[in-house]
């Protein structure tokens, strides 16, 4: 792969975000066909040793300390243990949000954010234990920071930015959703989206998945004993491999077929013209077969991801400029 995927994640602090990560490396970990691996072992057996804790610790032992600092992680996404994607992920200090501009965490932040391919906005689901109403929507987007994570998008580079045939995915999380187990799941997403209107805005290209994730149904009643059953963890990262690589498909098949028109231009000529451009459509000849093969690599890794998606989409909404879209799997 030419270049690094990057996913930055953004959300409030204690809102579950490192035990997200966490929880995902081995989640996708336990799935028969993939696995996730840190690129630093040392990070992988950091990561497997806080995951440890959470299932087996009780009472403060059990959790991640809050982050002093942004860190970022490396992952190799593996199929049958082979590499497939190399990507990174920042998990960003929830409070450094609230920082001055001038802060280096947040400069590094944006500059992250430029060279992003594809955010996680991190909700908790303490916030959308009740209704969200027009009288209490200012509060719940201050106190969850939805009000401060979208504007993040702004630093986006212009090549990057959602245009005329290409989105940018964007995966709001509702995180620690077992708070909100009480309420109808078609209101709550309605909720969520009250809260970010510029990503559901027609014509704005953002293509935007909304996804409950929990570590364990029991843990709102009880964050020191709580069983941890985890729901939906590895979905996000699938859902942007998957529109990342569905885009590259996109611009591979575009550089295959330009390809093709130009062959077909130098073949179509007479024999003399053929002769005299031999060098050139031999080399064209020799690109062709290059661009061909990244293809295919990536249709291939697009349909593994395709298999791990499929069965769990159900519990997720997934939106094009504001309108509700089923992705063609197929
Ligand atoms: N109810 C519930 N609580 C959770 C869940 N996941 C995490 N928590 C709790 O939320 C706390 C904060 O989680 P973290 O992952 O550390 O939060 P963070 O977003 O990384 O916070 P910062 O590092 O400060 O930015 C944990 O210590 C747990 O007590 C969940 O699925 N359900
Ligand atoms: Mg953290």
């Amino acid at each position: 792969m030419s270049e690094k995927i990057k996913i930055l994640m953004l959300g409030d602090s204690r809102s579950g975000k490192t035990c997200f990560m966490v929880g995902m490396y081995t989640a996708i970990q336990d799935s028969s066909t993939f696995s996730l691996k840190a690129t630093d072992p040392d990070e992988g057996i950091r990561l497997t040793l806080l995951w440890s804790a959470i299932v087996d610790g009780t009472g403060d032992e059990r959790w991640p300390p809050t982050a002093d600092q942004n860190t970022i992680y490396n992952f190799e996404l593996c199929y049958a243990y082979k590499p497939l994607i190399d990507f990174e992920w920042l998990d960003y200090r929830g409070s450094s949000m609230l920082d001055l501009s001038s802060d280096d965490n947040v400069r590094e932040l944006r500059d992250y954010a430029a060279e992003s391919n594809g955010f996680f906005f991190c909700i908790s689901g303490k916030y959308l234990k009740d209704p969200v109403t027009d009288a209490n929507l200012q509060k719940i987007a201050i106190q969850s920071k939805a009000n401060l994570m979208g504007k993040y998008l702004q630093y986006l580079s212009i090549d990057r930015r959602p245009a005329r045939k290409k989105s940018f995915p964007i995966i709001i999380i509702v995180t620690q959703y077992d708070y909100c187990y009480r309420r109808e799941k078609r209101e709550l997403m309605e909720d969520v989206k009250k809260m970010f209107p510029p990503l559901f805005a027609p014509n704005s290209g953002w293509l935007v998945m909304i996804c409950p994730i929990t570590l364990g149904k029991e843990l709102a009643q009880d964050k020191d004993n709580g069983k941890i059953e985890p729901k939906n963890l590895d979905v996000p990262v699938a859902f942007v491999l998957y529109c990342i690589l569905a885009e590259q498909a996109r611009s591979q098949q575009q550089e295959v077929r330009k390809i093709e028109d130009q062959l077909d231009i130098l073949e179509s000529s007479n024999l003399i013209k053929k002769w005299i451009n031999r060098a050139e459509i031999r080399a064209l000849d020799r690109k062709l077969k290059k661009a061909d093969i990244q293809l295919k690599k990536t249709i291939q890794m697009i349909k593994i991801l395709e298999q791990d998606l499929s069965s769990n989409l159900s519990s997720t909404d997934i939106y094009l400029s504001g309108k509700k879209i089923k992705i063609d799997l197929n």
